[in-house]
C-alpha cells in the first residue's frame, strides 16, 4: 500500500462524513486528488462490507448472488471457489453492501481470505452460511455411506468450519471499538421447509445444541456488547416443480435477510 493511502486512512477515521468534510476543508485536497485510487476506495468503503463465510457447498455464492440481485450464471456457479468472490448490492442513497465471499475450501487461499476480512480490512458484519447438513459435496461421486451418515458428517463439518470462523470473529470483535454483527444464515430452507423452526433453533445461541453452544462461546469470548447475533432461515432457490418453497417465498426470505442487514448497518 502506498504511503498516501496509509496517511489517508490515518486522517480519515471510519466514523465517516464529518471527518471527511473536515479533512477536505482543512486543505488536504491536493493529497486527496493525487491519490484517485485511494479516493474511490474510500467512497466504496461507505457501503458496509460483509464477509460471507461457511463451508464449501453450503450455498454462499448463490446467497451472495441473490443479495446482490445477480443471477448465478451457468459455469460461474462452480461449487467450491478457491478465490474470494466480490459482490455488490446497490441501493438508493448509498444503502448498499459489499459482500466478500470467503472460499470454504483450499487451505492457502482460504487462510489469506480470512486474514483479509477479519484482520487486514476488518468487515462491518458477517453472514455465516449453514445448511443443516445439506452442503453439496465437492465431488458428487456419492459412492459410500447412507444418506443419514452423510448428513451427520456434513453437520459435523459445519461445526468444525464454524469453530475456525468464530475464533476469527472473536478476535476481530475484541480488537474493535464498534460492535460487530453476525447473521447466521440457515440456507437451503427449501430442503427442510417443514422443520424450519427446529433447525433455526439448532443454530441459535442458548439452544443447548452443539452449534448453539459454540455460538454461546463466541458471545462470551467477544463480549455481549461487542457482538450481535441473528439467526435467519433463507433459501436461494424455490419455485421449481419439486420445490417445497415457492419462488415468491424464497424471494421474501432473501428480502427479509437484506432488510435485517440494513437495520444492523443503521440504514433504516
Ligand atoms: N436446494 C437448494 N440448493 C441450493 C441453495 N443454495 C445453493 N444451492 C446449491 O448448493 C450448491 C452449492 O452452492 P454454492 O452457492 O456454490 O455454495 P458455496 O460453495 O458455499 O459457494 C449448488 O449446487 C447450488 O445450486 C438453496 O437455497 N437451495
Ligand atoms: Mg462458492
Amino acid at each position: 500500500m502506498s504511503r498516501s493511502a496509509t496517511r489517508l486512512r490515518t486522517m480519515l477515521p471510519s466514523s465517516g462524513r464529518t471527518a471527511l468534510g473536515a479533512t477536505i476543508a482543512g486543505g488536504v485536497l491536493t493529497t486527496l486528488t493525487s491519490a484517485p485510487e485511494q479516493i474511490s476506495r474510500l467512497f466504496r468503503r461507505r457501503f458496509p462490507t460483509v464477509a460471507v463465510t461457511g463451508m464449501t457447498g453450503v450455498g454462499k455464492t448463490q446467497l451472495a448472488d441473490r443479495l446482490a440481485r445477480r443471477t448465478s450464471g451457468v459455469g460461474v456457479a462452480e461449487v467450491g471457489s478457491a478465490v474470494m468472490e466480490r459482490r455488490t448490492r446497490r441501493s438508493r442513497r448509498l444503502h448498499g453492501f459489499r459482500f466478500l465471499v470467503v472460499p470454504g475450501d483450499n487451505a492457502a487461499t482460504r487462510l489469506s481470505a480470512l486474514d483479509e476480512v477479519f484482520h487486514d480490512e476488518p468487515v462491518d458484519g458477517v453472514i455465516h452460511v449453514v445448511a443443516n447438513g445439506h452442503a453439496t459435496p465437492r465431488r458428487t461421486a456419492g459412492t459410500t455411506g447412507t444418506a443419514t451418515a452423510t448428513r451427520e458428517e456434513q453437520l459435523a463439518a459445519e461445526l468444525e468450519d464454524w469453530l475456525i470462523t468464530s475464533h476469527r470473529i472473536a478476535s476481530m470483535a475484541v480488537r474493535r471499538d464498534k460492535p460487530v454483527w453476525l447473521v447466521i444464515a440457515v440456507t437451503k430452507a427449501d430442503l427442510y421447509a417443514d422443520e424450519l423452526d427446529e433447525v433455526v433453533r439448532y443454530y441459535s445461541p442458548g439452544s443447548g445444541s452443539p452449534f448453539g453452544d459454540k455460538v454461546d462461546e463466541l458471545r462470551a469470548l467477544a463480549g455481549g456488547a461487542k457482538l450481535s447475533v441473528d439467526v435467519l432461515a433463507v433459501s436461494s432457490q424455490g419455485g421449481d416443480r419439486t420445490s417445497a418453497i415457492s419462488a415468491k417465498r424464497a424471494s421474501a426470505m432473501v428480502d427479509a435477510l437484506a432488510a435485517r442487514l440494513a437495520q444492523l448497518s443503521g440504514h433504516v
